[in-house]
């Protein structure tokens, strides 16, 4: 994989057009894995030798993408693309999804399997009636070696019968019989983390998580999946984008 920044060319538009252009340079060389998680960038005097731009111009883009939490800054050791995995708040991704989108190969260990009558809290979370069945799994999300999250996904009977082979990622398995989600509600808390998911996620006991849930609908309305992720806080970076009330009132 190369290593290198890409350059662009000296140039003369005026600084907006100039800090923009720097930074979507960066962002595409980050989005290709062409600077890959952890990649240190050179200093600011060679990024805006190598860009034909100012220095005030290269600072500007860099705050910006380490704001986005696409770069961090260390103190006295410079700048890094940054080892956290971006998760968008508007995309209904799976783990798999965000994973190999950060160039990362997701592996699953499966800590649990078993098939069942809902309960009645998973019976309101997934519009089934009380003696319906349903598939619980709980997985250990790897990204290559190193575990991230811990899920607990209740799937209805009718999405994923008896005797149906799972495939590594849920998602993949529920779009071989077209029943992927297509929308998904969504909440998330931070937790502290206790003993045995410290254990499991290879943190200390009580370090900070997130615990989002997710119920997937189908197109009918159907809900595919009620999934409680907890999320390693040290990995993930959640970013959405958002307009104002009144630029959506403007479009109403
Ligand atoms: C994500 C989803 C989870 C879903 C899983 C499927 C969030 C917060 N949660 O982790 O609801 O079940 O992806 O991933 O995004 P998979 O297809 O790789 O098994």
């Amino acid at each position: 994989m190369p290593k290198s920044l890409p350059t662009t060319s000296p140039t003369t538009e005026p600084r907006p057009l100039a800090y923009l252009r720097l930074r979507a340079d960066l962002v595409q060389a980050i989005d290709s894995g062409e600077l890959g998680p952890g990649h240190a960038l050179p200093g600011e005097r060679e990024l805006a030798r190598r860009h034909g731009v100012s220095r005030v111009t290269v600072r500007k883009a860099l705050a910006g993408l380490v704001a986005d939490g696409r770069l961090v800054q260390r103190h006295g050791a410079g700048t890094f693309v940054s080892e956290r995995i971006v998760k968008s708040f508007s995309h209904l991704t799976s783990f798999s999804d965000d994973l190999r989108a950060r160039g990362l190969a997701p592996h699953t260990r499966t800590l649990a399997q078993e098939r069942g009558e809902v309960t009645p809290e998973e019976a309101m979370a997934l519009n089934l009636s009380p003696g319906a069945r349903v598939l619980r799994l709980r997985r250990l999300r790897h990204g290559g070696d190193e575990p991230l999250a811990i899920e607990r996904s209740v799937i209805p009977e009718f999405a994923l019968p008896e005797g149906t082979e799972l495939a590594a990622s849920l998602y993949e398995t529920l779009d071989r019989f077209g029943l992927r989600p297509r929308r998904a509600l969504q909440r998330l808390r931070a937790v502290a983390c206790d003993a045995e998911a410290a254990r499991l996620l290879g943190v200390a006991n009580g370090s900070a998580c997130l615990l989002i849930e997710r119920r997937g609908f189908l197109d009918d309305a159907r809900v595919v999946e009620f999934t409680q992720s907890l999320y390693r806080g040290d990995a993930y970076d959640f970013v959405a984008e958002l307009t104002s009330i009144d630029h959506d009132h403007d479009r109403a």
